[in-house]
């Protein structure tokens, strides 16, 4: 079964995605997903300027040699752009062996380790009361594991809080923080981490009252920490039982880690924008980390997830799936299916897509009792509508910028 074709499709039907289609010469289509939020277009480049003319009569079938070929044969390796290309066809070939081996994907990677994998949703808001609604909503809906964000006292706009109240509670603009925005420039937002730092242990204290002690919670301090403050803030939430904090600190300087891991016992969850196992060499030998946050879309594929998730659970570290609206929904039933039959499979992201990207790549699974099962169907089960997705064009967008309120540049 050789590669007969692969299509690099772009649309943006309330963002953008990259999807990757490729065909065999007997007609098995399958999808991944290279989505690379405010960057999308470097890997649609990537993958038709170079990665497409690789594949074209290569044997379908061959996923790990083409996922080396790919790796080591473009002899730079590693980062975004590359990764998340690479993610892209290695996802579409696991679809394409799923669908010809007529099984639901999960099966091949070694059939289900449980019912369904946790989730956790995205709750928010600009103040308490918005917070609590936005919580009870979850809750209604079924979540039983909920990240906080909220705004910070003096600060305009803050990563994570939707922007107004009804947003909040759910509509397709719950996450309007979370896409990166449709404008000629970034928008700037402003930071100040000693207000944070003050904040947040309230603000959780404040949700463990009212909610009680059950529902799982989480938090994303999204790389804006130095060691210290970060231990600073792990100790100070120790009282509420966090599930995880994420990214307290730049994800490059893996040591940061260890000042972090010697001060608290709050979990660890941190590498949404890491790209390969090598990021994770000390913080997983050295379990400086709890939960892996790598998507299947950014860093390599189903194949270099597995590698990664195999080599953590060595250390006891679980995965911890990014999930923002950012992976397409072709990257969420990839993660939904390695989650089900991963042995250290811990939590999954989910954040729901809006209504236009679900009618475009069709239903992939199903959310009960708190957690995401996969399609029944073969492979990964994507219904991709193409005709649809041809109706949503490309738009430029980037995410926003932080600056400290002196002007300096901070992450965001
Ligand atoms: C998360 C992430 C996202 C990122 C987004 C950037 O935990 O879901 O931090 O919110 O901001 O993926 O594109
Ligand atoms: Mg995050």
């Amino acid at each position: 079964m050789l590669i007969e074709r692969a299509d690099v499709i772009v649309t943006s039907p309330g963002r953008n995605f990259v999807t990757l289609k490729i065909t065999t010469d007997d007609g098995v289509v399958g999808y991944g997903d290279g989505t690379l939020n405010g960057r999308e277009l470097s890997v649609a480049s990537y993958l038709t300027d170079h990665v497409v003319p690789l594949l074209i009569g290569r044997d379908a079938h061959a996923i790990e040699d083409t996922w080396q070929y790919l790796y080591r044969g473009a002899y730079w390796r590693r980062g975004p752009v590359t990764m998340a290309a690479i993610a892209a066809v290695d996802t579409a070939l696991w679809d394409i062996k799923a669908k010809v081996a007529g099984l639901p994907l999960y099966q091949l990677l070694g059939g289900a380790s449980r019912d369904r994998c946790l989730v956790y949703g995205h709750a928010s808001g600009k103040d308490i009361p918005e917070l609590f609604d936005s919580v009870r909503q979850h809750i209604e809906e079924g979540f039983r594991a909920i990240r906080i964000q909220t705004g910070v006292p003096g600060l305009d706009s803050v990563y994570g809080v939707a922007s107004s109240a009804a947003a909040a509670i759910g509509d397709d603009t719950r996450y309007d923080y979370e896409p990166a925005r449709r404008s000629a420039l970034p928008a700037e937002e402003s930071w100040d981490t000693r207000a944070y730092l003050r904040h947040v242990p309230s603000v959780f204290e404040a949700v463990r009252g009212e909610f009680g002690e059950d529902i799982a919670l989480l938090h994303d301090a999204h790389h804006r920490l130095t060691p210290i403050q970060a231990a600073k803030l792990g100790k100070s939430l120790e009282p509420y039982d966090l599930f995880w904090l994420e990214d307290v600190t730049p994800a490059e300087n893996q040591e940061a880690l260890r000042w972090v891991r010697h001060h608290t016992t709050t979990p660890l969850a941190i590498g949404e924008v890491f790209n390969s196992v090598w990021d994770y060499q000390h913080l997983i030998r050295e379990q400086l980390i709890d939960y892996v946050r790598s998507p299947i879309t950014h860093a390599g594929g189903i194949s270099s997830v597995r590698r990664i998730m195999d080599y953590a659970a060595m250390y006891q570290v679980k995965s911890g799936m990014h999930g923002p609206t950012d992976v397409s929904p072709v990257g969420l039933a990839a993660a939904v299916h390695l989650g089900l039959a991963l042995h250290n499979f811990g939590i999954q992201e989910y954040m729901v897509h809006s209504e236009q990207t679900r009618e475009v790549f069709g239903p992939t699974h199903e959310f009960a009792h708190g957690g995401l099962r996969p399609s029944e169907k073969p492979g990964l089960g994507i219904h991709f509508d193409e005709d649809l997705a041809a109706k949503y064009p490309y738009e430029r967008a980037y995410l926003p910028v932080n600056r400290l309120q002196d002007g300096t540049v901070h992450d965001w």
